[in-house]
């Protein structure tokens, strides 16, 4: 059966999966974006649901100064015995944990925390024993996968920490996942770092412990020498088998915002996740897709037939429950999130706390998940003055300062990198403005004069290179107030190394914006 990757688009990198029965369940990272760690659900590796996350609270999830790329790093899920583990690292926090629960739908446990450095947790149940392995670095600082036995409901380690692996001769060894097959212990690890060397190895061993040989046709999986641009860094891989004996990886990929006419090596929407089928040869070893490369287009023998995708959303506020496709920046005060399903708007106040500052301001946002979208919003700026009464007013600030009042919709990367179309009130004057921040430069961009603060239409449009910023006072008719490069949102311009993708958001700052009708529509060329 034909399918389209990314199974999963948008950012959504680091993807861990596990089956039970003919379910399949996939967790990702989320890095400084609340509610941590997304459990997706599938039937057929196609279609999947998003249906839950790991970490939902402060205890689980501690972001508070979390800087951009901070937080929570790749997460392992994995299930035995009628229980689910998910494990991943805090770098943010206090580093490797664990939470479990018996229904992958509800609330998890309590975190406990794992005494090994490093990132990319991974659990490996074999009889009696439990590994933990992550990456990290021994006493020379050489980079390798280190494990012990733990006791993964205490996080007590049973065993000392040793290296197993310094990988198979690419940087950065990372990612590992161990799977007992045949007797054998398989070592699959993320090598040449997360960028346009990135590649999968496999290795195996008769003992968890070692030693390691290589595959002979590493790297499994890599898109470093592959001329057809449409995928790149490919890796962070992990393997299941389906119900029917088929096995299949998934991994993160991205997909390069360029368009035929303009290549480019820059990517704005993250790292994604791709599914490939893999054959396991003669020798015993995996053999990943079309010889150790991915498409957008692939066939395999699915478990099941594939359903129409639809990556649109819409929220017009009649609910009482936020969708769980919003993302929060750090922990959220859900006091500044009002959804009045009378008047089906949502009340966003505003602090003094702004897109720009490693904090927690007041913005909501879901991922991008396609280079062409229509995002909208109807948007009105509260009425201002005494009676505004600001979700926490910071002594010393002037939360009045009329030029810092802004309620819009906007592309968000990180705190360095968005693009927001708003309302302001200066000089008693209504003004729709275009604002972008890219590295250390914030400024204004466009603004137009309004007569009024009420109702105005925000709408953005987006194609793999450019995001246009409309605004209309009836909804019918739009004029343009600027726009701004998606280069200027990619992750491999970033001043720091960044590891997430772009959001459509709505956001308040020194006021509070009354939202409705926000919906982001995708083209369904995608
Ligand atoms: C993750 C590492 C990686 O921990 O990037 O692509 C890091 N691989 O394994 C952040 O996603």
């Amino acid at each position: 059966m034909k399918y389209q990757n990314p199974i999963i688009s948008g950012y959504n990198p680091d993807p861990s999966i596990c089956r039970v029965g003919d379910d399949f369940y996939l967790v990702n990272s989320t890095f400084e974006f609340y509610p941590g760690v997304p459990v997706y659900h599938s039937k057929n590796l196609v279609n999947w649901e998003l249906i839950n996350y790991c970490l939902k609270d402060k205890e689980r999830l501690y972001l508070d100064g979390a800087r951009s790329s901070g937080g929570i790093y790749a997460p392992m899920l994995c299930y035995h015995e009628g229980e689910f583990f998910m494990t991943t690292t805090n770098v943010s926090h206090k580093g490797h944990l664990i939470v479990h629960t018996s229904d992958i739908y509800g609330e998890w446990s309590k975190p406990v925390w794992i005494d090994q450095g490093g990132i990319d947790p991974t659990l490996l149940f074999d009889g009696e024993d439990v590994y933990f392995a992550s990456t990290s670095r021994d006493k020379e600082g050489r980079d390798g996968i280190f494990m012990c036995k733990i006791d993964p409901y205490t996080g007590e380690k049973l065993s000392e920490s040793v290296c197993i692996s310094h990988g198979c001769g690419g940087i950065c060894p990372e990612g590992p996942h161990i799977y007992k097959l045949n007797g054998k212990y398989y070592l699959l690890l993320a090598e040449g770092g997360t960028e346009y060397g990135h590649m999968v190895t496999m290795q195996r061993a008769d003992s968890p412990f070692g030693p390691y040989e290589p595959c002979p046709h590493n790297p499994i999986l890599s898109h470093k020498d592959n001329p057809d641009g449409s995928i790149a860094c490919t890796g962070h891989a992990d393997l299941e088998v389906d119900q029917n004996g088929n096995w299949w990886l998934v991994c993160l990929g991205i997909r390069p915002s360029c368009t035929p006419q303009r290549g480019l090596k820059l990517h704005h929407l993250g790292r994604e996740t791709f599914l490939s089928p893999v054959v396991w040869n003669e020798e015993g070893w995996p053999v990943v897709g079309n010889d150790g490369r991915i498409a957008l287009e692939m066939d395999g023998p699915l478990p099941g037939a594939v359903q129409p995708v639809c990556r649109d959303f819409a929220d017009d506020f009649s609910e009482e429950k936020f969708s769980l496709h919003y993302n929060w920046v750090r922990n959220p005060h859900m006091e500044n999130y009002v959804r009045d399903t009378a008047a089906r708007q949502l009340i966003l106040k505003g602090s003094d706390v702004t897109l720009n500052d490693t904090d927690t301001p007041t913005w909501i946002g879901i991922r991008q998940k396609a280079f062409e979208i229509e995002a909208d919003a109807v948007v009105s700026l509260a009425e201002l003055g005494e009676k505004q009464e600001f979700s926490e007013p910071c002594p010393g600030k002037n939360n009045d300062s009329e030029a810092s009042k802004r309620v819009g919709l906007g592309a968000f990367y990180n705190q360095f990198y968005h693009y927001e179309i708003y309302l302001t009130r200066e000089q008693g004057q209504y003004k729709v403005c275009l604002a972008k921040h890219i590295h250390d430069m914030f400024a204004r961009t466009a603004e137009a004069v309004v007569a009024s603060g009420k109702n105005i239409h925000l709408r953005i449009t987006s194609d793999p290179l450019n995001y246009d910023f409309w605004y209309s006072k009836d909804g019918e008719h739009y004029e343009k107030l600027g726009g701004g490069s998606t280069a200027g949102l990619a992750t491999e311009g970033t001043m720091y190394m960044s590891f997430t993708g772009t959001y459509i958001g709505m956001f308040a700052e020194n006021a509070e914006g009354d939202f409705r009708n926000f919906a982001v529509k995708v083209n369904k060329s995608e």
